[in-house]
């Protein structure tokens, strides 16, 4: 049994160099602590990551932190006694840093690893996904400065272990910094937020790079990132599609390029278009991430309308692993491939490793280079060395 004796909460620089949350408690077991990423190309139904602001959150943190010393943390479902006394008080990100810290404390008492408190026979490892070149919001736009409009460009290797698949995806990483030095003739080495290459080519101009390599490919669109006024605003050529045309574009991509996933094709509330490419497409993967905002709702509905096959789950984005647990159920019975990611501003916090082989996740999307990306590939790698898969 673990007993909360007190929390306390500061914030510390996210791989950005912007403020995120970082708590700490002090239980029965010893002191535990846990920080929180921070998204950029966030979705608009994503919960806050702080009620107000962290400060704020700081403080309530501080304010309640008596207020769980009278409840017993036997399991992984008693987290929703922890979200029931902070609920609404505080943001996702701080609820996520939390319960992190309280299973941390857990997996110390029953002398287990976190994975096990959720599926103590995980098994089968998820796939990595990992962004090689970026553009959209991840790559600064300094004036005139050319960049893909799609946010990612995704290697997704299929090898039998997780080690085998982090080398595939650096070697050809590293291989794409002489293409692009070819292709590019503004290519100076620069890597983004998760870093990833930076390039000024276009995303047909990337894809035709990528191609050459033999691995399955995709693309994070992040559609709501440049839709506005009902049109899809490129800059790279400049030009505007309206719903049509992005579909049409989307699915010429996905046969040209053999595409194997596609992530955010269309803007947020385009239920209806993601149904409609999944229909033309059902071989790849149609993934709504800011479509579904790891929200037990949206979810529900985009089952509902048969929109997606594939689902990102951000636990900050809802802040409740409890919610995480239910869209894993969810996702299974409704034979939806799930994908646990990083966000763009990450911290060295590894938990999101445990929870994607826990809950059993299909795929585990991370950037391929970065000590806080390389955290959590190396803690899958050990579960997976522990376990002895060769
Ligand atoms: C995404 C994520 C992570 P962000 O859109 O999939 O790559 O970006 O964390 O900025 O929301
Ligand atoms: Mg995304």
């Amino acid at each position: 049994m673990v007993v909360i004796k007190k929390v306390s909460a500061k914030s510390i620089l996210d791989s950005r160099r912007e403020k995120t949350i970082f708590v700490t408690i002090e239980t029965n077991m010893g002191i535990f602590s846990a920080s929180a990423p921070n998204g950029k190309s966030t979705g608009k139904y994503e919960k806050k990551p702080y009620k107000k602001d962290i400060k704020g959150d700081i403080k309530t943190l501080k304010q309640f932190s008596s207020y769980f010393s009278d409840e017993q943390i036997d399991r992984f479902d008693d987290l929703r006694r922890v979200e029931d006394t902070i609920e609404r008080h505080v943001g996702a990100n701080t609820s996520f840093a939390l319960e992190s810290a309280v299973l941390k404390a857990l997996a110390k008492e029953q002398k287990k690893e976190i994975w096990q408190l959720i599926n103590p026979n995980a098994k089968k490892f998820p796939r990595l996904v990992g962004n090689c070149i970026g553009g959209g919001l991840h790559s600064p736009s300094a004036p005139d400065a050319k960049k893909p409009d799609f946010q990612e460009f995704l290697l997704i290797p299929k090898a039998k272990t997780v080690e085998e698949e982090w080398e595939t995806n650096r070697k050809i990483k590293k291989t794409l910094q002489n293409s692009l030095k070819k292709e590019d003739e503004n290519f100076r080495g620069k890597r983004n937020d998760e870093d990833a290459w930076q390039t000024s080519l276009n995303e047909k101009e990337v894809l035709e790079i990528l191609k050459n390599f033999r691995v399955n490919l995709g693309i994070d669109v992040a559609a709501s990132t440049f839709y506005k006024i009902k049109k899809y605003l490129y800059k790279n050529p400049m030009l505007s599609r309206d719903k049509e045309e992005q579909m049409s574009y989307i699915s010429n991509l996905i046969k040209n390029f053999s595409l194997f996933y596609v992530e955010d094709p269309f803007y947020e509330d385009d239920f209806d278009s993601f149904a409609l490419l999944l229909k033309k497409h059902p071989e790849i993967l149609v993934v709504g991430d800011d479509l579904t905002v790891t929200d037990e709702k949206r979810f529900g509905k985009a089952i509902e309308n048969k929109s997606i096959n594939a689902i990102i789950v951000k636990p900050n984005q809802c802040g409740s692993l409890i919610e995480v647990k239910n869209i894993c159920e969810m996702a299974k019975k409704s034979g939806i491939k799930t994908v646990f990611s990083h966000r763009s501003g990450e911290t060295t916090e590894n938990v999101l490793a445990d929870l994607a082989f826990g809950f059993q996740a299909d795929f585990f999307k991370c950037g391929i280079t970065g000590k806080e990306r390389e955290a959590k590939i190396k803690r899958l790698i050990e579960i997976e060395k522990k376990l002895g898969r060769k």
